[in-house]
């Protein structure tokens, strides 16, 4: 079924050409085609959303933050932007910020001043990214040490030992949690809960359940932005697998699964078509789909429950007048009890 590919068939040089840091392997890249023809030779079809985002997936992604339809990235800017004084109180005194898909800091920048780290560790998968970001920053908070980590850490976070090992604080923003199924969200918080220790503590960012008018809303704006986002994805495996999908042969399908508590973004065939990639072949008959992504959606309930299962004890919960989203801290030990100086 999925083929190994030779390393003379790469040709997609042109995506990582002027990184900073080392190339993937070629044994790295093999195992992403191979991962993803499998996806795509699944039955339903499925493609990662990490390759929603390459660099007009980036700016797409951006620019739907801007629709009024889709209220998390604003909403949690407000929560934290109004709540700022009492974060930086909860979250105030560990000295490392881990910022996980940091992209361009600035959802971090907004944390300096009130929370005054003295380490930022900025990790994300696009590494040169991170570079630009970083050389931003420096300039603006020289006395924060920073780092910047080009990495995966959707199956674990490596952490250098030049980060020191206490007072870390994983910030975790944007509701990104929403993309992993629940006993893989579970796994990841587990994760940084071990790589944290004992006084480590998250601050993480949720998107809430919510009447299924406003998110099908969200996920399927008026301008199409959201759709071509999904559409984009196409382009994206085409170039990565040389494959031949034609972006005008699919739609956009969205909607809220309450039964799972998620909305799905799929892409769905207009007509039938036979899509080559390497040498292999799949067909779509019309109206196939190819899901393209999850997006996990949470109650207080749901999400006290998963942050205990992952070893975090959740601490305080700040929300918008609406309850569309939350800003939760949680904490890897029970505080002390009162009296000793310690926070409740
Ligand atoms: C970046 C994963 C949080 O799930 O809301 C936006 C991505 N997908 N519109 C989300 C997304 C469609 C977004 N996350």
């Amino acid at each position: 079924m999925s083929t190994p590919i030779s390393s003379a068939a790469r040709a997609d040089q042109q995506t990582h050409s002027g990184r900073a840091t080392a190339l993937p392997t070629d044994t790295a890249h093999d195992t992403e085609r191979a991962k993803l023809t499998s996806g795509l030779l699944a039955q339903p079809a499925r493609v990662a959303p990490k390759y929603l985002y390459d660099t007009l997936g980036s700016k797409l992604f951006e620019a739907l933050c801007l629709l009024p339809e889709y209220y998390p990235t604003r909403t949690e800017a407000a929560i934290v932007c109004e709540h700022l004084d009492e974060i930086a109180d909860a979250a105030g005194p560990y000295g490392t910020l881990i910022d996980l898909g940091a992209g361009n800091c600035a959802k971090a920048e907004r944390l300096f001043d009130a929370l005054k780290p003295d380490h930022y560790v900025a990790v994300d998968i696009s590494a040169d990214f991170l570079h630009t970001a970083l050389n931003r920053l420096r300039a603006s908070h020289p006395n924060i040490h920073m780092t910047a980590l080009g990495q995966d850490f959707s199956h674990g976070l490596q952490l250098p030992d030049t980060v020191p090992a206490n007072g870390r604080l994983f910030f975790y923003p944007g509701s990104s949690l929403g993309n992993f199924a629940p006993p893989d969200a579970c796994r990841f918080l587990g994760d940084l809960r071990q790589n944290g220790g004992d006084d480590s503590a998250l601050l993480l960012g949720v998107d809430l359940v919510k009447d299924a008018k406003v998110l099908n809303a969200a996920y399927d704006d008026e301008l199409g932005v959201t759709s071509a986002f999904n559409l984009n994805l196409l382009r994206h495996v085409n170039r990565t697998l040389h494959a031949n999908f034609d972006v005008r042969d699919w739609r956009h399908v969205s909607f809220f699964n309450e039964t799972e508590s998620r909305v799905e973004m799929h892409l769905q065939a207009r007509r039938s078509v036979d899509v080559c990639w390497e040498n292999t072949r799949r067909h779509f008959d019309e109206g196939e789909r190819i899901h393209t992504e999850n997006s996990y959606k949470y109650t207080r309930a749901s999400l006290n429950k998963l942050l205990q299962q992952a070893g975090w004890h959740p601490s305080v919960y700040w929300t918008d007048e609406d309850d569309k989203f939350a800003v939760v801290h949680a904490q890897a030990s029970l505080p002390a009890p009162r009296g000793q100086g310690a926070r409740a």
